[in-house]
C-alpha cells in the first residue's frame, strides 16, 4: 500500500471521532469562516540541515536511517507534506547542500509538491580549500579580502537559488568579537553594511534579503548583527528589498519577541521567521515545546499587524522552522514544530479584536487576559486536523508515521551509520 493509501485508510478509521470533535469545538466558539481555508494556505518551509540528528559540542547521537545526499533531504521533507500538507517548502544552507544538476533537483521537488524557500549562506565556517579564513569574522573582517570572499559567496548562493526558484537570500552572520578590546565596534558595523550592500546589489527585483539577528554564540562577547535594532538599522540603509528576520531563539532571556515583531511589521521591516523555542538561548528545540503562550502572542500580533496592512499571511512573510534534534526523531519533531506553529496561528485567527480594542479603549486589563486567554486555552487540534483532511494529508500524522514504522523503514534503506550535513 502506498502513502497515499496508508493515510485515506487511517483517516477512514479516525473520521468518525474527529468529527465529533469538530462538530463540539462549533458548537462551543464561533470559528470564522475563513480560518480553515487560511490554515490550508499557510505552509512552513523545512530546513535542508535540520533532517539529520543534531549535536552539541560534546557529542551527536544519531538515530539512524538520516539523509545521506540532497536528493534524501527532499524525500524526507516530501514525506512530511504528504502526512500534513503543511511544509511545502524546503530551505537550503550552501555549501551544506549544493545542488549538482539544479533542473534535476527542481523537479524532484516539484514532484514531491515542494518549492524552494530562502537559501542561505555560509560564512561561520572555513570550507575546504578557502584561501581566507572566518576566524574572525567574514562580512566584518578588517582584511579586505576576506569581505571580498565572503561577499562573493553570498552571490553564488544567489545564483544557486535563482536557478532553484527561490526568491530570497537569508543572511545570518557569526561576526562579533569574543573579548573586550578586540573590535572597534564602529569600523565593525560599517564593514559590514558596505559589504551587505554589495551582495544587496547582486540581488534580483524580485528577490529579498533577510537579514537573521542573533545576540550571542558563538562569538560571546559582541555580535555585530546582535539584535534587531542593529538588523534593522542595517536594513534599512540598504533598501526596500532587505528585511530583518526573527529566529525565536536569537534573543536575550525575557525578550518580549511579540513587541519586537509588532514593531518590526508596523515599519515594514519584518521579513520572516525562523521557529524554534528556548529555554535558555539558540537551543533549537521543538517550536511550541517549552513556551506555548509566547508562540501564540507572537502570533497573535503577527495576524493583527499583517491584516494592519494588508498583507496576505500565507505569502508575504518567510515562514520556516530552524530547529535542532539531538534526541528525538527529526522528521517526528518536524511534525510537531509545524503542529504546533499552525495552532498557534488558528489560536491568534480565534482572537476576538473588536472586543480586544473595546477593552483596551477602556484599560479593562482583566477583559483583555480573559479575550486573550479564552483563544489560547481553546483546544483547536480538530481545526487544524480538518485543514490536513481536506487538503489530502492524515489525521494523525504522528500516529501514521508511527504505526507505519517510517524510520525504521528508512534504515532498511539508508543504513544505521548515515550521517546527514548541517547542525
Ligand atoms: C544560526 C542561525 C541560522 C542558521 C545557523 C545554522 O544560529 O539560526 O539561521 O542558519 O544557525
Ligand atoms: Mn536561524
Ligand atoms: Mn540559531
Amino acid at each position: 500500500m502506498n502513502l497515499k493509501d496508508k493515510i485515506s485508510s487511517q483517516n477512514t478509521q479516525l473520521l468518525q471521532g474527529h468529527e465529533r470533535k469538530l462538530a463540539f469545538l462549533k458548537s462551543e466558539v464561533d470559528v470564522p469562516k475563513d480560518l480553515i481555508q487560511q490554515l490550508k494556505d499557510f505552509q512552513i518551509a523545512i530546513p535542508s540541515w535540520a533532517l539529520g540528528t543534531g549535536g552539541t559540542r560534546f557529542g551527536r547521537f544519531s538515530g539512524g536511517g538520516e539523509p545521506r545526499n540532497l536528493e534524501e533531504k527532499i524525500e524526507d521533507v516530501g514525506l512530511l507534506h504528504a502526512l500534513n500538507q503543511s511544509s511545502g517548502a524546503i530551505s537550503l544552507h550552501i555549501p551544506w547542500d549544493i545542488p549538482k544538476d539544479a533542473h534535476q533537483i527542481r523537479n524532484l521537488a516539484a514532484q514531491h509538491g515542494l518549492a524552494f524557500d530562502a537559501v542561505n549562506s555560509n560564512t561561520f565556517q572555513d570550507q575546504p580549500g578557502q584561501t581566507h579564513s572566518y576566524k574572525f569574522g567574514s562580512l566584518q573582517h578588517s582584511n579586505q579580502a576576506t569581505r571580498k570572499q565572503a561577499i562573493q559567496h553570498n552571490i553564488e548562493v544567489i545564483q544557486q537559488g535563482i536557478e532553484l526558484g527561490s526568491k530570497s537570500l537569508t543572511v545570518w552572520l557569526s561576526d562579533g568579537s569574543c573579548f573586550p578590546g578586540q573590535l572597534n565596534f564602529r569600523k565593525a558595523y560599517q564593514r559590514t553594511v558596505e559589504s551587505l550592500q554589495e551582495i544587496y546589489a547582486a540581488l534580483p527585483s524580485d528577490w529579498k534579503l533577510f537579514l537573521e539577528y542573533k545576540a550571542y554564540e558563538p562569538n560571546f562577547y559582541s555580535t555585530t548583527v546582535g539584535d534587531w535594532g542593529q538588523s534593522y538599522s542595517m536594513v534599512n540603509k540598504l533598501g526596500e528589498k532587505a528585511l530583518t528576520l526573527v529566529d525565536l531563539g536569537h534573543h536575550l532571556p525575557n525578550a518580549n519577541i511579540e513587541q519586537i515583531v509588532a514593531l518590526l511589521l508596523m515599519e515594514g521591516k519584518l521579513g520572516g521567521f525562523h521557529f524554534n523555542d528556548s529555554k535558555y538561548g539558540d537551543d533549537d528545540l521543538t517550536a511550541g515545546s517549552i513556551k506555548p503562550y509566547q508562540l501564540f502572542l507572537i502570533f497573535n500580533e503577527l495576524v493583527e499587524g499583517m491584516d494592519a496592512r494588508g498583507m496576505n499571511h500565507a505569502k508575504d512573510l518567510g515562514w520556516m522552522i530552524d530547529a535542532s534534534h539531538n534526541v528525538k526523531d527529526p522528521l517526528e519533531d518536524l511534525l510537531q514544530s509545524v503542529e504546533a506553529i499552525q495552532l498557534a496561528y488558528a489560536q491568534a485567527l480565534m482572537v476576538d479584536r473588536k472586543a480586544l480594542e473595546l477593552a483596551r479603549d477602556a484599560n479593562d486589563v482583566v477583559a483583555c487576559q480573559e479575550i486573550l486567554q479564552a483563544a489560547f486555552r481553546t483546544d483547536l487540534r480538530p481545526l487544524v486536523a480538518q485543514a490536513r483532511l481536506e487538503l489530502g494529508g492524515a489525521l494523525n500524522p504522528m500516529t501514521l508515521y508511527r504505526s507505519e514504522n517510517v524510520r525504521g523503514e528508512l534504515i532498511k534503506i539508508r543504513g544505521e551509520k548515515t550521517q546527514a550535513t548541517g547542525l
